[in-house]
């Protein structure tokens, strides 16, 4: 699965918070049991090794994914957890896209 969404890193692992919590517009790759962020789509089609501020993919190897219920500032939020502790929000476009993004990350 891939797509835009706006992304906000809340956990670097279960007991630090994010230094960086803003959010930020990302294109996000879930492949290969790993998720990786570009820029845009652009950046991924000519450089898929290179991931936006150079950022390891993220291993969702036992990674969780649901809605977001108690995040309310935004709508159309779901949370990543991932089995490091390290958790994101991510903000889809609407109910229909962050619904297909839930169920594609579910099916890996
Ligand atoms: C963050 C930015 C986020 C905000 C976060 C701020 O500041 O305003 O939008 O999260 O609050 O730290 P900056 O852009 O300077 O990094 P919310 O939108 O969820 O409020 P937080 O530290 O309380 O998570």
């Amino acid at each position: 699965v891939e797509g835009t969404l706006v992304r906000k890193h809340e956990w670097e692992s279960a007991a630090k918070r994010a230094s960086n919590r803003s959010w930020d517009k990302v294109y996000v790759v879930a492949k290969g049991g790993r998720m990786s962020f570009y820029k845009d789509q652009k950046a991924y089609s000519a450089s898929p090794e290179q991931c936006w501020r150079a950022e390891a993919p993220l291993d969702l190897t036992g990674a969780a994914v649901e809605v977001a219920a108690n995040y309310t500032k935004k709508r159309h939020v779901f949370r990543l957890r991932l089995a490091s502790g390290a958790e994101f929000l991510l903000q889809a476009h609407d109910e229909a896209e962050m619904s297909w993004w839930l169920e594609g990350l579910r099916a890996r």
